[in-house]
Order: structure tokens, then C-alpha cells, then sequence
């Protein structure tokens, strides 16, 4: 049985679905600090309120439902985080040594996403290693480090079989990103069939690393099932399909919707942090080490996502190109 925290975040939600399907309904816990779930699961399963600070109530869930496989997605992101750096630390930090103890306790499984937000200025920008300099400027990209040395350490000194992926931002048309400063493309991609406009807030020319969701759950699923005697990075691969800046994904959107129009209000705080990140990562390690292949580009994953946009949006569909 799998445990999830943060169940009706942004990965979380797309996560439990495609879990349910895989394993069954009934053998994902889906659990939040908000109460009722997401309300996107298609298969209804067991959900519990759950606040990964409380420790006690964590290990009673998961003891309840006698999980092996705890995947500890509840956390702050980028932005967010940035905004309430101490109440970040607790939650991030507190989250997930209160998780590792439970997978220690329980000898589960363990997932926890790491992020691009680990690198900082002093990182290579291109081609950016598996193994090199960690020196982010954000609350964030410190939980993020941490966080990966403390799976390191939970797997090495008590054998906890902790695994983690270096997360690019993410692109879902499900469940908005919370609070992260990657959100500008998933935001383009609704204003775009919206309003057929965007006001970006991150530059011209500022490059990150991109996913689509359906190749971010396929990652997490195939690292958790990987041959353990394989994984030498463990905590965390380098993963990405893509990487844009705002005019290259305008651009893309365009094919469908020509007269989109995208202008620039740039948010200092958030183009400081997507400043502080790589342009493009090195994923080697994870495609050598257990066969990752992401299989949506640029291209691809716009006319999917705007092809679902547009039938969650009320507008009129023959915008869409
Ligand atoms: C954020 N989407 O923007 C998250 C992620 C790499 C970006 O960590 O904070």
C-alpha cells in the first residue's frame, strides 16, 4: 500500500489517479493538509487529513493502512517559499524528517521530489552535472539540498530505499502549480485560450527546464520500480524533456492560436530565482542509470495541453487552430 502526502498538489493529484489505476484503488492512501481530497480522483480510494508536521498522526496513518511505499510530495514551493522562509524551513524540513522516520520505522519505500531549484549561480547554467556544485540563493533550493543529503543519509545509515528526482517545472492541465516561479507556462497556456494574451512575469530569454506531468508521473513510477543495484545517484537524477523561455512557448502557441499576444511585467523576486537555475540540465545519470526517456516535447505537449484547456475552458474551440 502507498502512502501519499500532499495528494491534491499539483503532482499529487495526477499521481493518486494513475496509482489507482495501476496498483488499485484501495492500496493508495491519498492524504493532504486539506481536508476531502482533491476531488480530481477518478477512482475513489482511501483519504485521510494529514499534516506531515504532526509526526504521531503520520505514523498512526501509515501504520493504519500498513503502507510500504510512502511518497512525500507535501512542501512549499519556490515562490511560496520565498515569502515565509522560516514557516518553509519547518514545513519542508519538518515534512519530510517526519516522513523518512515513519519509512524508517515501517521500512517503507521512499520518494521525495527534489528540484532544478537545488543549483544555484555558481552551478554550470548548460549541461548542468548530475554531481557539481549546490549553491542555491532560495529557502527553497536549501530545503531541496538538504533534503537530498537526508535521503542520502536514511538510505545509507538505516537502509531506508530512498529515491528522488531533480523535478524541472512541471505542465499540467489538471491541477494548478502552488506557488512555484515555473507556473508562468502552465499560466500561458490558459490565458492563451482565454484571452489569446499573457502578461509574463519572467523575462524574455530566461531559460529553465520543463516536463509535461504524464512524463513526470511515468519518471516517478519508473525510478520506484528500477533495479535497485543500479542506482548509484539515487537522491536526485537530473530529469527534463525541454527547455524554453517565454517567447519559444508564445511561439509554439501560436501554431494553434496565431494573434496570441504575450507581453512582459517581470516580477523581480520570481526572475531572480528562475535567474539562479540552470538553462538546461545534464540527464544522462537517469536515462544510463534506469532508462528515463520523456516522451513529450515542446510541440507535442502544446497541442495536447491546449487541446484540453480549451475543453475545460468555456470558449468557444474553434480558436484552436
Ligand atoms: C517551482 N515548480 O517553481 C517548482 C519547481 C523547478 C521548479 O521546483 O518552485
Amino acid at each position: 500500500t502507498i502512502l501519499i502526502t500532499g495528494s491534491s498538489g499539483q503532482i499529487g493529484s495526477e499521481l493518486t489517479t494513475r496509482l489507482r489505476k495501476i496498483y488499485g484503488a484501495r492500496h493508495v492512501v491519498a492524504t493532504d493538509i486539506k481536508p476531502g481530497g482533491s476531488g480530481l480522483e477518478q477512482e475513489e480510494g482511501p483519504f485521510e487529513t494529514l499534516d506531515v508536521n504532526d509526526q504521531r498522526a503520520l505514523h498512526d496513518v501509515a501504520g493504519k493502512y500498513k503502507v510500504d511505499t510512502i511518497i512525500h510530495l507535501a512542501a512549499l514551493l519556490s515562490a511560496t517559499a520565498e515569502k515565509s522562509p522560516l514557516f518553509a524551513w519547518h514545513l519542508n524540513m519538518g515534512g519530510l524528517i517526519n516522513a523518512l522516520e515513519t519509512a524508517k520505522e515501517l521500512q517503507c519505500q521512499f520518494f521525495a521530489p527534489s528540484s532544478i531549484g537545488v543549483f544555484g549561480p555558481a552551478s554550470p547554467k548548460d549541461s548542468t552535472p548530475q554531481v557539481t556544485v549546490q549553491r542555491p540563493v532560495t529557502m527553497y533550493g536549501i530545503n531541496k539540498v538538504a533534503g537530498e543529503l537526508l535521503c542520502d543519509y536514511y538510505y545509507a545509515r538505516f537502509g531506508v530505499d530512498t529515491r528522488g528526482l531533480r523535478f524541472p517545472g512541471l505542465i499540467s492541465y489538471l491541477t494548478p502549480p502552488g506557488g512555484g516561479t515555473t507556473d508562468y507556462a502552465v499560466e500561458m497556456f490558459f490565458e492563451a485560450v482565454r484571452s489569446r494574451a499573457y502578461t509574463s512575469y519572467i523575462g524574455q530569454g530566461t531559460f529553465m527546464d520543463m516536463m509535461y506531468m504524464p512524463d513526470a508521473i511515468d519518471a516517478i513510477i519508473a525510478l520506484m520500480e528500477a533495479d535497485p543495484a543500479k542506482l548509484v545517484n539515487r537522491n536526485a537524477y537530473n530529469v527534463s524533456a525541454m527547455s524554453f523561455d517565454p517567447e519559444l512557448l508564445a511561439a509554439e502557441i501560436r501554431r494553434s492560436i496565431p494573434d496570441f499576444r504575450l507581453t512582459y511585467q517581470v516580477d523581480p523576486v520570481r526572475q531572480q530565482i528562475a535567474e539562479s537555475w540552470p538553462d538546461r540540465l545534464d540527464i544522462t545519470a537517469a536515462r544510463q542509470e534506469w532508462g528515463f526517456r520523456p516522451s513529450y516535447t515542446l510541440e507535442r505537449m502544446a497541442v495536447d495541453m491546449l487541446g484540453h484547456v480549451a475543453a475545460r475552458l468555456p470558449v468557444d474551440h474553434s480558436i484552436i487552430a
